[in-house]
């Protein structure tokens, strides 16, 4: 049988300022501290805004066959078990999962060290140009599994059909497992799926299902069995597919409007609690949102899995923002970004609150780098899911040459703030309603008229308390998104919106900050960094709930 080991709890830890990751000597680390994990060391006041490696280590009691799942962690770094580097660590808020042989059962050195440093090389993962904060860390859950000699690895469930029920199950197993026997929380009898080279596939209808929606977001569970090792996954029913220009969740048109959302928080870094997430939903449920486009990364688990329980719809998107035409034709880069979308889906593919998949927020999609580098990407996603539709957030607008690529046109905008710099409110307002014309007039093409269309980010910053009524105040970022929101709503054309953005979000002190990012926070959140409300999360509301007309 499995053992499993919650290793999240208080670590050994020291802080070596200025000290990437491969600079550490491992002979003199001492730990003269102790840490939280999940948590991001630069989020604690002592080493806030300071770059360097954090060393965290903890013993475990175990042995054999194991498996660690560390599902994020900071810019890079490496895992030692026992004193030895058993893994490098360079993909920033992706999961990563090894499994390894522990030594024989008793208590184990599991050391990870993890840096914040970016720099701005064509093959980098985290530039400094990223309007977001680098946090350090080992900011989400960590696991250590003991398995049992034959294993089942992972267990994946895709819908197919939501009037028969029907589901194609994938599983993945060691090699010597022979068949594999399945049992859904409404069967009678399990069913047995034949297994080759530590893969199966069994197509199935679940007894008695219920289906997955946004009003009624009911899940279903699958115990994998086998010999002495058993898997449970939780899924739901439910389709997701473009048609006439549409997004159809079972088969019905959607209207998205919601909110891009930053996972980050002043007193917690990337680290944000359960609790805390659970409350930025629960907000955004309550406001009559139904979207949330996770920006500008993988998503945590706790965040998927609560966005499943509440019939929240997401957008998944792996890490990138703003990358560059010799970025995109990087070799490196483009290897780096296929493996961790890889691994965004591989991680994800169960939860069905997520229903499309993006990458590369803002690249240069006017190049043909680009789309040679996209057209990787989706080739790469498609591979592993053909069940859910492809985006990314485009800010080339018309010049954009990567739309053919893609099942969902998305562009981000931002009408009455950027291109808007005069003194009279009124006009930066008025420009909202035909800029957003002028891209559904463009996406309306012959070539482009079959696919959906989002407005991915649209909004302005105001700072909290400020009522001036003009840029900055809450009064004209209430009117901008209000504006926004009541278009896309009566639009036969546009799909949905995602705001930007749900809470205010910590970013880098550098010459844009200076000039348009004070206290080095991107302020268009339409609730503060600690989550209090600003007048446009209730005009917003008050919009959804009929309340403004
Ligand atoms: C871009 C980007 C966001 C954010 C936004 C802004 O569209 O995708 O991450 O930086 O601009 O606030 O300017």
């Amino acid at each position: 049988m499995r053992k499993i080991h919650n290793l999240n709890g208080v670590w050994d830890f020291e802080f070596l300022f200025k000290k990437n990751w491969n600079e550490v000597d491992f002979s003199t680390v001492s730990y003269p501290e102790k840490i939280s994990v999940p948590g991001c060391f630069d989020a604690v006041a002592k080493y806030e805004n300071k770059r360097g490696t954090g060393i965290y280590r903890t013993f475990v009691d175990c042995g054999n066959t194991v498996k660690l799942e560390l599902e994020a962690t900071g810019i890079r770094g490496e895992v030692r078990w026992d004193g030895k580097q058993i893994a490098l660590l360079n993909q920033p808020y992706t999961p990563q999962t090894l499994i390894f042989n522990a030594g024989s059962p008793g208590k184990h050195e599991l050391v990870v060290a993890t840096d914040n440093f970016v720099f701005s090389g064509d093959d980098s993962v985290f530039s400094p140009f990223y309007d977001f904060y680098p946090f350090g860390g080992i900011y989400r859950n960590v696991t250590l599994t003991e398995l049992p000699e034959q294993f089942i690895d992972r267990v994946e469930v895709l819908p197919q059909n939501t009037e028969t029920g029907e589901v194609l199950v994938r599983v993945e197993t060691s090699k010597e497992i022979a068949s594999v026997d399945f049992l859904f929380d409404t069967s009678k009898a399990p069913l047995s799926c034949s297994v080759k080279d530590g893969k199966g596939e069994l197509r199935c209808c679940v007894p008695d299902f219920k289906i997955w929606s946004t009003e009624t977001p009911f899940l279903h569970t699958l115990k994998a069995m086998t010999g002495d090792d058993e898997l449970t996954v939780t899924f739901g029913i439910r389709t997701i597919e473009c048609k006439e220009g549409k997004i159809l969740l079972n088969g019905k048109a959607l209207k998205l409007i919601g909110w891009n959302r930053h996972e980050s928080h002043p007193a917690f870094g990337a680290a944000v609690p359960e609790f805390l997430t659970y409350t930025d939903l629960q907000l955004i449920k309550e406001q009559g949102s139904n979207f949330i486009r996770g920006c500008h990364y993988k998503q945590s688990k706790n965040m998927l899995d609560l966005c499943d329980r509440m019939g929240l719809l997401v957008w998944e998107e792996s890490l990138g923002w703003g990358n560059r035409e010799a970025q995109l034709a990087n070799e490196n880069f483009r290897k780096f970004q296929c493996e961790q979308t890889a691994a965004m889906v591989r991680s994800s593919i169960n939860h069905p609150c997520v229903i499309m998949w993006g990458f590369l927020n803002e690249c240069a999609s006017d190049t043909q780098a680009g789309h040679e580098c996209i057209e990787q990407l989706c080739k790469t996603i498609r591979a592993l899911d053909p069940s859910r539709p492809i985006t990314f957030a485009s800010n080339r607008q018309q010049a954009d040459i990567c739309l053919d690529l893609v099942d969902i046109i998305s562009i981000n905008t931002y009408p009455g703030w950027y291109d808007y710099l005069h003194d009279d409110e009124s006009e930066g307002l008025e420009r909202i309603v035909p800029k957003i014309k002028e891209l559904e007039e463009f996406v309306s093409k012959p070539e482009y008229i079959n696919k959906p269309f989002i407005v991915a980010e649209l909004g302005a910053a105001a700072i909290i308390g400020d009522h001036s009524g003009v840029q900055w105040s809450e009064e004209y970022q209430a009117d901008l998104l209000e504006i926004a929101v009541k278009y896309i709503l009566e639009s036969p054309r546009a799909s949905g919106i995602a705001l930007w953005q749900f809470c205010n979000a910590k970013t880098y002190n550098r010459i844009f900050a200076v000039i348009d990012r004070p206290r080095g926070y991107n302020n268009k959140g339409a609730v503060d960094e600690f989550r209090r409300p600003k007048l446009g999360w209730k005009r917003v509301a008050d919009v959804l709930k009929g309340n403004v007309k």
